[in-house]
């Protein structure tokens, strides 16, 4: 890598996290997304290790103590100071007692952070790696809790798997992955003219998720907020319930940084646990999320008990867990360089949200096709793992032009590279740390 454009990138990436630091936190970006979100904020403290890890711990604690007393981590923190018409749906709508935060989650990637903030803290000096010290024992417990919400109130499949009631919980909103899902959710088109949809002011309506999305998703919301956000009997009064392979890839991976954390403090025993437990979620993505005939892995819908047929990124995303089989590790390898998603030895480019082959296929619309970093830095993550060393190097190269190129957006064209929605995202700057460290 170029040594000038290293130094351009690392400094424009460090100029985004100042920007979107409120003081207190961070935000995804200034307009279009003015409180904090859940796994923004793990992406961001991952970042934030190399260039600010204070402010790494400081958004991680802010979270964490809007975490609920079932264990459960809101997906929005609400900022106090921000009018509840600069975002929808605001604090007003989800109507949470002390109205503080979201009552639906996002994936785990907290303990993962953490640990990657704990790990480079001792290259700050020694008040640094005090810190750290007192920030993991604080959040440990928390993360734990996390874990033992999304494993017992949310295993509604009974595999031990995390199931998702709201496509928002997937992080990946839009992705063509619950189409079958929500395809069962009633839509109505009233709902949504009672309500004014933010988003539009501030982001091109040919990019983000349509009105007929949204109605369902305002409709979900109410149904799981008219019962308190209670998970109980949820399968039975709720009309979205699907196991995601990507969350629940990210839950076995957050159990294994856990057994790091564990392991640090030393709680030898709860480390075992948490290694078991790794395992166990690894067995039941293999069991219960892979289809043979594709062979790779798909969303399962729990409603019908049917695996989605469609090819979306969230099903290379297994590939981060160690205990994979090897064939199954080969399979999404194969897929991974095939023409779907086309790793960049063929396209010069990160892996796209959705099958390129596919006729859904959107260039523009989110997670319909558009390239984002966090899921490709996931990715890499998973040939990591598994060794591939040359294919990862790609990958992070490819990440790595791709943003200097074209600036820190929040997702880009997966034909040209354009930059695409927000132009000063945070996670993407600060996974941009990351990748240059
Ligand atoms: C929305 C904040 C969030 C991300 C999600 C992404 C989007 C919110 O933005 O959702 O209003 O569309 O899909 O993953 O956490 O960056």
């Amino acid at each position: 890598m170029h040594e000038e454009m290293s130094a351009d990138l690392w400094n424009s990436a460090v100029r985004v996290l100042e920007t979107n630091w409120t003081g207190h936190h961070m935000v995804p970006s200034r307009r279009l997304y003015p409180h904090q979100w859940s796994w923004d904020a793990a992406f961001i403290a991952i970042g934030l290790a190399y260039a600010n890890p204070g402010r790494a711990w400081r958004d991680l604690r802010s979270l964490f103590e809007a975490q609920w007393a079932d264990g459960r981590v809101p997906h929005i923190v609400f900022d106090p100071a921000t009018a509840e018409e600069d975002y929808f749906p605001g604090p007003a709508f989800w109507d949470v007692p002390g109205r503080g935060s979201t009552g639906i989650v996002q994936p785990p990637m907290h303990a993962v952070a953490a640990w990657e903030v704990y790990r480079h803290a001792a290259a700050h000096g020694a008040d640094s790696a005090l810190q750290a010290r007192i920030e993991l024992e604080w959040l440990y417990p928390r993360l734990v809790a996390q874990q033992d919400y999304l494993t017992g109130s949310r295993n509604l499949g009974g595999a031990g798997l995390a199931c998702i009631v709201h496509p928002w919980e997937s992080g990946l909103d839009n992705s063509p992955g619950w189409d079958a899902a929500l395809a069962g959710v009633p839509a109505d088109p009233d709902l949504l003219s009672t309500y004014r949809r933010r988003d539009l002011a501030n982001a091109d309506a040919a990019h983000r998720p349509t009105d007929l999305d949204y109605s369902r998703y305002v409709g979900l919301v109410l149904n799981y907020r008219a019962e308190g956000y209670s998970d109980e009997g949820l399968l039975s009064r709720h009309t979205f319930a699907v196991e995601c392979p990507a969350f629940n890839a990210i839950l076995g991976t957050a159990e294994l940084a856990l057994a790091q954390i564990a392991g640090e403090l030393g709680r030898a025993a709860e480390a075992t646990t948490h290694r078991e437990r790794a395992h166990r979620i690894t067995a039941a993505i293999a069991e219960r999320l892979w289809d043979p005939r594709t062979r790779t892995f798909h969303c399962r819908d729990l409603r019908t008990d049917r695996l989605s047929p469609l090819h979306c990124v969230s099903g290379l995303l297994p590939l981060m867990l160690p205990d994979l089989a090897a064939d199954q590790v080969e399979a999404v390898l194969g897929q991974a360089r095939s023409a779907r998603f086309g790793l960049p030895e063929q396209t010069g480019l990160p892996a796209p949200s959705y099958d390129r082959t596919a006729p859904e296929f959107d260039t523009l619309r989110y997670w319909r096709g558009p390239v984002w970093i966090n899921v490709n830095w996931l990715l890499r993550r998973g040939l990591l793992v598994h060794g591939f060393r040359d294919e990862a190097e790609d990958l992070r190269t490819a990440m790595v032009r791709l943003v200097h190129r074209n600036g820190h957006f929040e997702y880009f064209h997966p034909a040209t590279g354009e930059g695409l929605g927000a132009p000063t995202f945070s996670w993407t700057a600060a996974l941009s740390l990351d990748l240059l460290a």
